[in-house]
């Protein structure tokens, strides 16, 4: 009976410790944005305060045609341009994954990303 108790007892250890282990391992996806709008203008302030890890994931919804979403270097942010090449999502449900260090995405639709439809995260 006693050593019955012990197991149950170190079985629910071993499940905690497991589950803890993997609440940092694993992943988490985020809507961007605050609902219901999600992708939209004024979003510069949306990251803060999130503890983004890498490999977490962005989902950026919108209505299709009427904004996109380009990853960007720190000049694209700062100055609102996408390079030639960008690679642009714009299914009105695309996502990101977010790397170690700088993240920077933007919309580059006419004015959008000036509105502050971008955002930077610093991810640790
Ligand atoms: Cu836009």
């Amino acid at each position: 009976m006693a050593q019955g108790r012990f197991s149950l007892i170190f079985a629910t250890a071993l499940l905690l410790g497991l589950f803890f282990q993997c609440e940092n391992v694993w992943a988490k996806t985020y809507f961007v944005g605050y609902d219901p709008t999600g992708w939209t203008f004024n979003m510069e302030d949306w990251p803060t305060g999130q503890n983004f890890k890498p490999n977490d994931t962005l989902v950026f919804s919108y209505n299709r045609g009427e904004h996109n979403v380009i990853v960007v270097d720190r000049q694209g942010h700062d100055t609102c341009k996408a390079p030639e090449n960008a690679y642009v999502q714009s299914s009105g449900f695309d996502y990101i994954i977010l790397n170690k260090g700088e993240n920077y995405v933007i919309c580059n639709f006419t004015g959008h990303c000036e509105a502050k439809m971008k955002m930077a995260i610093n991810v640790l």
